[in-house]
């Protein structure tokens, strides 16, 4: 199968970890929706980054979908718990993080896609917020270990620390780091394991 779509996307290269960290193969094209458009439009007419070719054919987007279709590739081997309660406290942590990752590119598409006379502050500063607020609850659920350790590398420890790595490059100064000292912590560990070192943050990189 193949992963359509650039590492600087959080959504791409939590798919890309996953399904590394999965053990299942697949092929990286490195394709933007932005640079490389009319391309990534003969993949999926639509152009949403992460698409994935599988095997049989289809095109599938979102990254969520992308993973819940990898785990059924995958199993038994899977980045979630079995047991209800934990399931829940890593779904909550994967929602925060997503919700991370969309107020971030929305500030980025506001600032460099939108002319500046018609950028509205305003709206600018709601998604700050809500950008901010994700990342406070995010540091205040992994005090309580959500997915088991933190050295456990599942689908909370990767969304979160995608996210996080995603939101200092493209916001640098925007959140303060030591008010974030387990996110913080999290980051350098997950960036140092195999999954994320073998698909790094990167705006260029081209695996085929
Ligand atoms: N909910 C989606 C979000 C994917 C997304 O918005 N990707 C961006 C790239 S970071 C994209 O495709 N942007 C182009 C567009 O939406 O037109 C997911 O989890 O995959």
């Amino acid at each position: 199968m193949q992963l359509i779509g650039m590492l600087d996307s959080p959504y791409v290269r939590r798919v890309a970890v996953s399904l590394h960290a999965l053990g299942l193969p697949f092929q990286h094209r490195s394709v933007s929706v932005f640079r490389t458009y009319d391309k990534f439009r003969e993949i999926n007419p639509v152009v949403k980054a992460p698409t994935l070719l599988c095997d049989e054919g289809t095109v599938l987007m979102d990254s969520t979908l992308i993973l819940d279709y990898a785990e059924a590739l995958a199993a038994p081997r899977s980045l979630m718990p079995r047991g209800t309660p934990e399931r829940l406290a890593v779904l909550r942590v994967v929602g925060l993080a997503l919700a991370a990752c969309e107020k971030t590119v929305q500030i980025v598409y506001e600032r460099n896609l939108r002319p500046a006379d018609k950028q509205h502050e305003p709206w600018v500063e709601r998604i700050a917020q809500q950008l901010r607020a994700a990342y406070r609850e995010l540091e205040s659920d992994f005090a309580t270990r959500p997915g088991g350790a933190p050295e456990t590398l599942g689908a909370a420890q990767i969304a979160a620390a995608v996210a996080w790595r995603f939101t200092h490059e493209k916001l640098p100064g925007l959140l303060a780091r030591p008010d974030h000292p387990r996110l913080q912590a999290l980051s350098a560990w997950a960036e140092d394991q195999p999954a994320f070192l073998a698909w790094p943050y990167d705006e260029v990189t081209l695996h085929v």
